[in-house]
């Protein structure tokens, strides 16, 4: 089996309820679809997200490095080689979203050609996970209502804040406001994506103390690295490293250096095979991981749980998985369902992420 052709499809679907946090806001999912024939005529799909304020990539540069610099040394390759597929996208540095999706394209042919669902090649742990629901800025009795009507609708009672903010009261308000609604029982966890300094992140954890807060992503720059490493020394709950760890050695670099005490897996940018690797070396170290969502299509979301499923210590926490509700549409031809909290991994040859052909032909851009 051989990988003969590589599409780089980009395609918008715009958001009913757009999300906005500290990098940035999404108000169009403007995403590349990739698909990778094969010449005994597989198809592997991957979605790619472009996170311009996270990674620097954009709708054009995945598809230039994917058309360019990828395809050009994949093509004539054997999908099961899979050293030689990540010496060759190791090569090229950055681009973290187009590596990402072609890896999954590539573990979706594996699986179709052995008639294996991927999550069972992967590990084959269980066959669900629970869902962490993601919530934007808006006014804490805002934000209240949208966990409440999430809880009662989908059983989900994880809830990830996007934080960030100053006045710094503003995201201090809203997690009182989301504890004393949603009660003791109810997850709360937050995410900053490096809108603070350390020094107001020491503070926001100050003055939510007491809250049962359970973790903090990326409070401020990683850059800042003697702040980070304090707040991992003085903080109670985990410190998530999430965008300043896509790679296997930023995650070493991260969790040596003592700048985060746990480390988000998110596969649109680490694929299948170096999501693994990164797991491996968390749970070698002790660490906890989160399954994190890049704002993901429901493709992307279907990759998410195929991995986290697979293995018990990305499993352990509520993976998000819901961002694909904010969406008014989406390409999957069979739609995720979240129910009693959480999603199901497919039972199909692949990662099962059949296409919608209607669907595509109608937000592709080209
Ligand atoms: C997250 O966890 O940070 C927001 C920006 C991005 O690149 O990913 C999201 C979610
Ligand atoms: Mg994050």
């Amino acid at each position: 089996m051989k990988v003969e052709r590589i599409e780089a499809i980009p395609y918008a679907i715009p958001y009913a309820r757009p999300l906005k946090f500290a990098s940035g806001e999404v108000t169009t999912a403007d995403h590349v679809l990739i698909r990778i024939h094969t010449d005994d005529g597989i198809c592997g799909v991957a979605d790619t997200p472009p996170r311009p304020y996270t990674y620097g990539e954009t709708q054009d540069s995945i598809i230039s490095v994917v058309t360019k610099v990828f395809a050009p040394q994949l093509i004539g390759l054997d999908p099961l080689d899979r050293a030689k597929v990540q010496q060759i996208l190791r090569r090229t540095i950055h681009n973290p979203t187009a590596k990402g999706a072609l890896d999954i394209a590539l573990w979706d042919i594996i699986g179709i050609s052995l008639g294996t669902p991927v999550h069972k090649l992967l590990g084959g742990f269980t066959d669900s996970m629970r869902v962490s629901h993601m919530l934007g800025f808006k006014p804490a009795s805002d934000l209240l209502d949208e966990a409440l009507c999430f809880r009662e609708k989908y059983g989900i009672n994880t809830f990830k804040l996007k934080t960030g903010r100053r006045p710094l009261s503003l995201d201090v308000d809203a997690c009182i406001v989301l504890r004393e609604g949603l009660g003791k029982d109810a997850e709360i966890y937050l995410d900053a994506n490096r809108g603070w300094t350390a020094n107001e992140a020491m503070e926001v954890l100050r003055r939510t103390e007491g809250l049962g807060l359970s973790m903090l992503e990326e409070p401020c720059d990683a850059g800042e690295t003697l702040g980070r490493r304090r707040l991992v020394e003085h903080s109670s709950i985990p410190i998530v490293g999430d965008e300043s760890v896509p790679t296997l050695g930023d995650v070493s670099r991260e969790l040596l250096s003592g700048g985060s005490s746990a480390i988000c897996i998110k596969t649109a940018r680490s694929g299948f095979t170096e999501a693994q690797q990164i797991l491996g070396l968390c749970e070698g170290l002790g660490v906890d991981v989160t399954m994190g969502n890049q704002i993901d299509t429901q493709v992307g979301s279907l990759a998410t749980v195929t991995f986290g499923a697979a293995f018990e210590a990305s499993s352990r926490r509520a993976g998000e998985l819901s961002n694909f509700l904010d969406m008014t549409d989406d390409l999957l031809a069979d739609p995720l369902e979240i129910s009693a909290g959480a999603i199901r991994v497919r039972n199909v040859p692949g990662v099962g992420a059949e296409i919608d052909a209607d669907k595509l032909k109608k937000f592709r851009q080209n």
